[in-house]
């Protein structure tokens, strides 16, 4: 497929970027870190969303180098912030063909040791599909990368099936609520009952529990009410380019 050779050339010739979309830990509006998402600048298409061409990427081997990529740019920005006294964590996403991949907690490892980074300040994001596609490679995987003290973050949760019965197994230590319920919950009341249950859920299992899709400020009060942990979403940023997210930061730290 023609994207994926040219992905290869992009990520050599910065035609890849990783912006990054903070998140703040609720009731008030600390900022705890940031997701990094990454976007490709084609020089024919535009910018290319990350939904039309990572799992095109993904069903190939050169999803590593991305991974690679994302990881590398995160513990730099994570390094430097912490020079410039900042304790902020990143999340990357990860895909299902890095949780086959009994090799990547070693690398992974490796990385923190040479940017001097403490694992705690990383977070890997994964959905349960990606988990549940093969339990039996994934989930040693998963307990390689906790026992580094990496965080792992269950993605998109409430979209798949079977959430509730696998959560308790899985060896996260977050749920980040898909954001279509966080969308809708000023206007159907469903959503609204989904959201709670997984805020009660997630804190019955002792993790920390993320709502993504925070666009404006009723949303926020509803999560604050529900004792919901950290929030994502436009109303805070949208995701930011790292030059822009350094002015936002620079704005935000240097008023509180
Ligand atoms: O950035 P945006 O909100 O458009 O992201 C769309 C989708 O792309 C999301 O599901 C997100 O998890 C995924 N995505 C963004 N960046 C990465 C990445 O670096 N690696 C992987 N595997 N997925 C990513
Ligand atoms: O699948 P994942 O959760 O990793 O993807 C995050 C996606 O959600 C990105 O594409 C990001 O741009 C998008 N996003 C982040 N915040 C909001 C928001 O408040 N509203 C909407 N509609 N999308 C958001
Ligand atoms: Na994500
Ligand atoms: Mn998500």
């Amino acid at each position: 497929f023609q994207l994926v050779t040219q992905f290869r050339q992009a990520l050599e010739s910065g035609q890849i970027e990783v912006h990054y979309q903070p998140k703040v830990a609720l009731p008030g509006k600390r900022i705890v870190g940031a997701e990094a998402l990454v976007r490709w600048s084609h020089p024919e298409y535009g910018r290319l969303s990350p939904d039309e061409f990572v799992p095109v990427v993904e069903a190939t081997g050169l999803v590593d180098a991305l991974t690679e990529f994302v990881l590398e740019r995160a513990l730099v920005r994570i390094r430097d912030w912490l020079e410039r006294g900042l304790r902020l964590s990143v999340a990357v996403n990860l895909s299902v063909r890095n949780l086959a991949d009994e090799t990547f907690p070693e690398r992974v490892r490796e990385a923190f040791d040479r940017h001097g980074v403490p694992p705690g300040l990383l977070t890997f994001e994964l959905t349960e599909s990606s988990v549940m596609a093969d339990p039996d490679r994934s989930l040693p995987v998963l307990r390689r990368l906790r026992a580094l003290g990496v965080v792992l973050a269950v993605d998109d949760f409430g979209t798949g099936y079977s959430s509730l019965a696998y959560l308790r197994q899985l060896p996260v230590d977050e749920v980040k609520i898909d954001k279509s319920f966080v969308l809708g919950m000023g206007t159907d009341l469903s959503d609204m009952a989904v959201v709670r249950s997984i805020v009660e859920l997630g804190h019955s299992l002792e993790l920390s529990v993320v709502a993504e899709g925070v666009e404006d400020d009723s949303a926020r009060d509803q999560l604050v009410r529900m004792g919901c942990d950290t929030a994502q979403g436009y109303l805070i940023s949208r995701p930011l380019s790292e030059e822009r997210f350094e002015s936002w930061l620079w704005a935000r730290t240097t008023r509180e």
